[in-house]
């Protein structure tokens, strides 16, 4: 175990992480009706690629940081889960690109994912915890929540809306790269949806600005900038390997420590800017 460079762990999840959504010629989806839902072309050939692109993590840092217009100034943004843009347009801004969402968000009741307008604005990309095999069949037997039937769901509501699904091969290759780069062994869960969306983003983009993923001086227990509601393990993880993810994002920033401490805002380069 050597400890990589910046830019050498910037190639490793260049070369070894390959960005995908599912397609409908993909086995076992192509036989079922699932497949005339899904989109025909993979997410990296339908949209992009952006010049610049913020990421907007929800952490409770984000409260006070008047990083709105900042925010708003990129050509992308993209937002996780259910966190909203309305009333707290002063720190996170008002524009919304893509949306990337958890299966758990989908599923449960309370997010009321089919009806509410939160889910209406830009494109949703949605993954769901897939087995280590990232076997699609086994997958579809077994998802954590039930993603392909509420994907089904709200893509007879929304027809028009562009709406993808990870392949989740992309969560675990992420995962290794962790794993193989951290001298602990860290758990078998797949990365957050703030280091799945970062890695997107950086196939759509020349440069991504992560905001409050590495947590600024205004670091708090309060877990999202939308809820009153604190525990650090939303900062640091629980089921997600977020410390790990945090620390690899650290050393692959070409931004300085102190845009980090005073915005919370971190530089990563586009896959198309660097040779490896
Ligand atoms: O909290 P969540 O993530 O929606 O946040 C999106 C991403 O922002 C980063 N984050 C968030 C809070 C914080 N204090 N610091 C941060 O760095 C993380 O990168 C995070 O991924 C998820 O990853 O999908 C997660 O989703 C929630 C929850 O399912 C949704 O918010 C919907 O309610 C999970 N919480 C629970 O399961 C209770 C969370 O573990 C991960």
């Amino acid at each position: 175990h050597s400890k990589l460079s910046g830019p050498e762990l910037l190639c490793q999840i260049k070369e070894m992480v390959q960005i995908a959504t599912l397609t409908p010629d993909m086995k076992p989806f192509s036989g079922l009706p699932l497949a005339s839902q899904l989109p025909p072309r993979q997410i990296t050939a339908d949209i992009g690629p952006f010049k610049t692109c913020a990421v907007v993590s929800s952490a409770g840092s984000l409260k006070n940081s008047g990083l709105g217009k900042e925010i708003d100034a990129h050509d992308a943004v993209m937002r996780f889960n259910a966190a909203p843009t309305t009333g707290f347009e002063k720190d996170v801004g008002s524009k919304t690109t893509v949306r990337l969402i958890n299966s758990q968000v989908m599923a449960s009741e309370d997010h009321h994912f089919l009806s509410s307008s939160l889910y209406s604005a830009g494109i949703l990309v949605s993954w769901d915890p897939g087995p280590y095999s990232s076997d699609l069949q086994e997958w579809f037997n077994k998802t954590d929540y039930p993603i392909f039937k509420q994907y089904q769901r709200y893509r007879r509501l929304h027809p028009q809306q562009p709406f993808y699904i990870l392949h989740p091969r992309m969560e675990w290759q992420l995962w290794q790269r962790i794993q193989d780069n951290m001298m602990e062994t860290i758990q078998k869960n797949p990365p957050s949806s703030g280091l799945l969306g970062t890695v997107l983003m950086m196939s759509l983009c020349e440069v991504v600005h992560v905001y409050e993923f590495l947590p600024s001086r205004r670091k708090t227990e309060l877990c999202h900038y939308y809820q009153r509601f604190s525990d650090a393990a939303c900062t640091l993880g629980a089921y997600h390997p977020l410390l790990y993810e945090k620390n690899l994002v650290k050393r692959m920033n070409k931004g300085s420590n102190r845009d980090i401490y005073t915005h919370g805002r971190v530089m990563l380069p586009g896959f198309t800017t660097f040779n490896c």
